[in-house]
């Protein structure tokens, strides 16, 4: 049975268009890529593709990755600026037996020699925001109100994909890269036991490399839920032994057989979830520990993307 999943809320249009492709007999990749570039050429999402926010610099750098669970190839893109689609271009890559990840003035030059299209990705509204917080901001204080869309498909021929597509921090400095495009920190994906993909710092979740460790949990035989809650207490428990904050970390996973989960270490975390049945927007929680489910539609109206 088909199913995706993806994170926030700002993916429920594209998961939703995700789902028709693969009721018509798509394959997960195309889910994937559909469900992805719907949030990238929305400018009203601030933290992925076209009006994504800049770096400290006023730069629009953005990071992107993709896996086919079949092959366990990847390709993945970093800090690329005028890449329309940077979800198409890490696609494009996936496959090579060498040149797969790829950053900056490399990543365009592919673009261009794929025919990619190409675009500002600055629009009107970013740079406002960047003009106003730029003197006002400390280099520690980047990270506010930053998501990352991650999206994982099963087809209805039991292929597993997952991509994920972000600008990074707001204000994060010039070459920064999070977990993303990292394979294992920022997705995972084997179609034998599942995939997993990561949301938040990506400072802490590269700690834990923890998308591959929720695939390996699953490997091991722990439902999707499971492998993302103790995936992430595993990382959380040893940051507090350090004295540290548990700090905002999202996961979702899914299996072979279409079951999904996720765990957060936020008081809510919407994600959508696309199957036959229904699209439906679903909640996870940290506050009664841990919340699973479905989003009422007051709910729904009082989230953010
Ligand atoms: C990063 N993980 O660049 C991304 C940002 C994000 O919710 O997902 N924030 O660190």
């Amino acid at each position: 049975m088909y199913t995706v999943i993806g994170t926030w809320k700002m993916c429920l249009d594209g998961v939703r268009e995700a789902g028709a492709l693969l009721a018509a007999g798509g394959a997960s990749g195309d889910a994937v890529e559909r469900a992805i570039i719907r949030v990238e050429d929305d400018p009203a999402y601030t933290s992925v593709g076209y009006g994504g926010l800049p770096d400290r610099e006023g730069h629009v750098t953005l990071d992107a990755a993709y896996m086919d669970g079949q092959t366990l190839r990847m390709g993945g893109v970093m800090s690329v600026e005028h890449v329309r689609n940077p979800i198409r271009l890490a696609r494009a890559l996936c496959g090579r037996k060498t040149d797969c990840l790829l950053a900056g003035r490399g990543a365009e030059a592919e673009a261009v020699a794929l025919g990619l299209p190409l675009r500002d990705m600055r629009t009107d509204r970013a740079m406002a925001q960047w003009r106003e917080e730029v003197s006002i901001r400390s280099p520690q204080d980047a990270s506010r109100g930053h998501d990352t869309v991650c999206v994982l498909a099963l087809d209805d021929q039991g292929r597993l994909t997952a991509g994920v597509s972000t600008s990074g921090l707001f204000m994060k400095a010039p070459g920064r890269v999070g977990d993303s495009p990292l394979i294992g920190s920022g997705f995972y994906c084997d179609a034998r036991y599942g995939a997993a993909a990561a949301t938040g710092l990506g400072e802490d979740i590269m700690r834990g490399c923890l998308s591959y460790e929720a695939v390996s949990l699953m490997r091991r035989g722990a439902d999707p839920k499971t492998a993302c809650e103790e995936a992430l207490s595993g990382l959380t428990a040893r940051k507090q032994a350090l004295g540290e904050d548990e700090g905002s970390i999202s996961l979702i996973a899914l299996s072979p057989d279409g079951r999904f989960g996720a765990a957060t270490t936020l008081d809510v975390f919407p994600f959508a979830v696309c199957r036959p049945e229904a699209t439906a927007l679903y909640l996870a929680g940290c506050s009664e520990h841990p919340v699973l489910r479905p989003a009422t539609a007051e709910d729904a109206e009082r989230l953010k993307d």
